[in-house]
């Protein structure tokens, strides 16, 4: 008998990502069953070893884990929702990418089915894929997650449990994207704005990074006053941050730069200021977010 077996796997969808989630599979040893509505992109699959199923309810059927990757909801509601039975008894873990709700939604109709459902949102690009780089967070119930762990494992780096809601991986999914966007916005501003004085971002950037670390260096400090509801001006006061800001509108208006994002974000300060928050520290802005004004 075999010693530790390892899971069998079923991949439905295998785009850029699902190719790369059962490659890790095969990789870790798991007999991985692969669908794909194009058939023709199973075929590097099979020639490692993967199982090529003629239909998605062969191959749900084919494995006790079914994970999920497709271009949206639409297509995972196209795909699982004539199944139905066969989902019974099974784990379905969704990385397809969307939103709370519809990660919440698609989970009760899992479980209507007779399935267990977890969400996912991986955290990588498909090279990633089942190297120390691959952090998925998976959210549903503990038990399911517990279950496969190992098994999820295959796919790298880590893989982290954020509790039972299944919306909690849909959430943290688009509040690391909130953060990457703004990032590549500000890197975007500061290019343009050195930019416009002859400096290339090539030469920025290794001055942007510092500045990056620098701020990440702040966040979990920064998440405590969140919590706590405290926002004291240990580093400097939102007055400050305020007239920094006006430097930022000043210098992009001037050099002809776009100033659309330096005004909000100096609007953002500036109705603190006004409701007497100037001496507060940055974090006292978590209100503006949480209760946006019109
Ligand atoms: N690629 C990445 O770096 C990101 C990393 C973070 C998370 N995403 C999410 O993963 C989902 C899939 O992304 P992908 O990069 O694999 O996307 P594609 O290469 O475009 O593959 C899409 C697959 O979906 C299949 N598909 C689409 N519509 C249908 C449908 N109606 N019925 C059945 N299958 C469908 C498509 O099949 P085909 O076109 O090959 O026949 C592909 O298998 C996505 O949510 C990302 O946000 C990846």
């Amino acid at each position: 008998m075999t010693k530790n077996p390892r899971t069998p796997v079923t991949v439905l969808g295998l785009g850029l990502m699902g190719e790369a989630l059962a490659g890790a599979f095969l990789r870790e040893g798991h007999p991985a069953t692969v669908w794909n509505r194009t058939a023709a992109k199973a075929d590097r699959l099979a020639g490692r070893g993967a199982t090529r199923a003629g239909s998605a309810r062969d191959a749900v059927a084919a494995a006790p884990l079914v994970l999920v990757c497709l271009t949206g909801y639409d297509a995972v509601h196209e795909v699982l929702g004539p199944l139905g039975d066969v989902l019974d008894g099974r784990v379905v873990v969704n990385l397809t990418s969307g939103t709370s709700a519809e990660a919440r939604d698609t989970a009760a109709w899992v479980e209507r089915q007779g399935g267990t459902y977890l969400d996912g949102a991986i955290m990588a690009i498909p090279d990633a894929i089942g190297t120390p780089d691959a952090a998925v967070l998976y959210s549903g119930p503990r038990a399911a997650f517990d279950l496969h762990e190992r098994a999820l494992g295959s796919l790298g780096g880590t893989a982290t449990y954020l509790g039972a809601d299944h919306g909690l991986s849909a959430l943290y999914d688009v509040g690391v994207l909130s953060l990457m966007w703004n990032i590549l916005n500000g890197f975007l501003q500061g290019a343009a704005l050195l930019g416009a004085a002859g400096v290339e971002a090539t030469a920025f950037a290794p001055v942007a990074r510092n500045g990056i670390e620098t701020v990440a260096g702040w966040l979990a400090g920064y998440a405590r006053q969140i919590d706590d509801g405290v926002h004291p001006a240990a580093d400097s006061t939102l007055d400050t941050h305020l007239a920094a800001m006006e430097h930022l509108v000043q210098e992009s208006e001037s050099h002809g730069v776009d100033a659309g994002l330096p005004r909000f974000i100096r609007a953002l300060a500036a109705e603190a200021v006004a409701a007497g928050r100037g001496g507060e520290g940055y974090t006292a802005l978590i209100d503006r977010f949480r209760k946006p004004s019109d």
